[in-house]
């Protein structure tokens, strides 16, 4: 391997995957010094296309496989190419009698690229503008974030025929989720499945923001190395970051093979700069999927990113929205309860403290008393939280995404309380208004069972969906979703609001004993 050492699951994140060295069979490669315009490496692969073997062309010049005319073609944009790349159909004087290739051409790395990939014919099969009008439409009339993506995940299925669709979408620490899916509907479904940040290592995340669509046909094939390996000015191989024949990492088929997949196609998903998630399409079987379609698809992928921030704004807006209606009804309660009774006023009636923002279960503490809504901690737990918060937690508004983590304690509680929110109300310590979320890993499912785990030969690497799935509870355990700003304001709003009532029971008292 090129490295030396051989790739694990700690050391992912330096395979050079951008220099394999090796293409993918579904098409031809050659590379030109981009000064002298002559062939310094081909793929192994050229006999079959070509009816020439790779040695033999390189030195040679373009004259070698393409008519004076086509030469024209391709040399009129040669000079201008960057890696944005463009798109000619040929055709040459085949060896397998394929005469049709599509030509995708770009510059990187001191090279020109020229990847053929063979077709039956040279005009575009594209579907009609009707049908692309008709998706744009849908994907801008999608009210919230879900239903945006499943529009998303039902076009790309319609455009390419895959026989499984699905948006997986990063979290802050980088593990990712499915939330939508298209798929045959004899397949288990992958909806709600995590997967650990691992999955994806660093180098490729990085690659995948500079290329929108990744494209690989059939997960089974034999790599087909560039002769010579090496590129004669660099002495190593050349970078294909933008090729897109460029060679799998074999971990990743490993992945592959063991997931059951024939055939993949991703569209990188971004916002801002960053990769929010990715569109991932698989087949049983291989599957070529032409570069036309391709770019469409790739062009679903970008009208995704422009429009996502204003679908995630509809849903923020839209959660806040049902946050101040629920905060109001629940402020009434306590109004028409009555001070003295603000308790009732909290857990008595829907909406409770626990339905004004998405939560488990929640708790007011108040006298010594434990009344609690929802699924919570029992009693005597939710006693010893309370004391630990009034050691540690000297905050009006305390919340934490993990409490085991900053309470070995915690752990008893994690099923119910990973997540907490305490607000102490003003006029007593040891009085608290809490929110309670479950540990994540209690809310999520394997739904996935057509994946027979297998090790590679070393015994060390684990590369299945279903072993992902493990790895990433273990990342998670412990840990519930993160609280929103807009909970911790409603939190901080309510506190204020009850602190408020208490204080004017507390008035009422002291005039009535003087
Ligand atoms: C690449 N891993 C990928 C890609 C995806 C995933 C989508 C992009 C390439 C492609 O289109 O297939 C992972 N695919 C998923 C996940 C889902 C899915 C999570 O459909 C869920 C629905 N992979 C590992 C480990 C390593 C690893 C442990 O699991 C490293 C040791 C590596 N994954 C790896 C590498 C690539 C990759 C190197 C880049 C492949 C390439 O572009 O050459």
């Amino acid at each position: 391997h090129l490295l030396g050492t051989p790739i694990t699951l700690t050391n992912c994140d330096r395979e050079p995957i951008h220099i394999p060295g090796a293409i993918q069979p579904y098409g031809f490669l050659l590379c030109l010094d981009e000064h002298t315009q002559r062939i310094v490496q081909a793929s192994a692969n050229t006999e079959t296309y070509l009816g020439q073997p790779a040695e033999s062309l390189i030195g040679a010049g373009l004259d070698r496989v393409l008519t004076p005319e086509q030469q024209a073609k391709v040399e009129a944009v040669l000079g201008s190419l960057g890696t944005a790349p463009q798109l000619l159909g040929v055709q040459l004087d085949a060896g397998a009698g394929r005469p049709y290739f599509k030509l995708i051409m770009h510059r990187y790395d001191g090279v020109l690229w020229l990847e053929f990939e063979p077709v039956d014919q040279l005009e575009a099969t594209t579907p009609d503008l009707g049908f692309l009008n008709q998706a744009m439409g849908q994907m801008l009339a999608a009210a919230t974030v879900l239903e945006f993506c499943q529009h998303t995940v039902d076009q790309v299925r319609a455009l390419t025929g895959f026989d499984r669709v699905a948006i997986y979408r990063f979290a802050a620490d980088e593990s990712g989720e499915v939330i939508a899916e298209a798929k045959r509907d004899d397949l288990a479904p992958w909806l709600g499945i995590h997967y650990p940040a691992t999955d994806i290592p660093q180098q490729a995340r990085a690659m995948y923001l500079k290329n929108w669509l990744r494209f690989i046909p059939d997960a089974g094939y034999a790599p087909v190395p560039l002769v010579p390996v090496r590129n004669p000015t660099t002495s190593r191989p050349p970078d294909m970051t933008y090729a897109v024949l460029r060679s799998v990492s074999p971990i990743h088929l490993e992945y592959l093979r063991n997931m059951g997949s024939g055939a993949t196609m991703t569209i990188s998903l971004i916002q801002n700069g960053k990769l929010w998630g990715m569109v991932t399409c698989h087949h049983l079987t291989p599957r070529l999927v032409s570069y036309e379609l391709r770019d469409l698809c790739q062009f679903i992928g970008k009208t995704f990113s422009a429009l996502l921030s204003s679908k995630e704004l509809l849903d923020d807006t839209e959660y806040q929205l049902r946050i101040s209606e629920r905060q109001g009804q629940l402020f009434e309660h306590v109004t028409v309860s009555g001070p003295a009774n603000f308790v009732d006023g909290l857990c008595g009636h829907f909406p409770t403290l626990r339905d004004v923002f998405d939560c488990g279960g929640a708790a007011v503490c108040f006298n010594e008393e434990i009344t609690t809504v929802g699924t919570t901690p029992t009693p005597a737990q939710i006693s010893e939280l309370l004391a630990w918060l009034q050691e540690n937690a000297p905050e009006d508004v305390f919340s934490t995404s993990s409490y085991a983590a900053l309470n070995p304690a915690g752990l008893e509680i994690r099923a119910t309380a990973s997540g907490i929110i305490a607000a102490s109300l003003a006029d007593a310590p040891g009085n608290y208004l809490l929110w309670f979320r479950p540990e994540q890993v209690r809310t999520v499912t394997w739904a996935g069972q057509n994946e027979k785990p297998q090790t590679l030969a070393d015994g060390q690497i684990f590369l299945s969906p279903r072993q992902s799935f493990e790895a990433w509870k273990q990342f998670v355990e412990n840990t519930a979703a993160p609280w929103k700003t807009v909970e911790l304001e409603a939190a901080k709003d309510i506190r204020l609001r009850i602190s408020d009532i208490r204080l004017k029971v507390f008035n009422e008292l002291q005039t009535q004993a003087r």
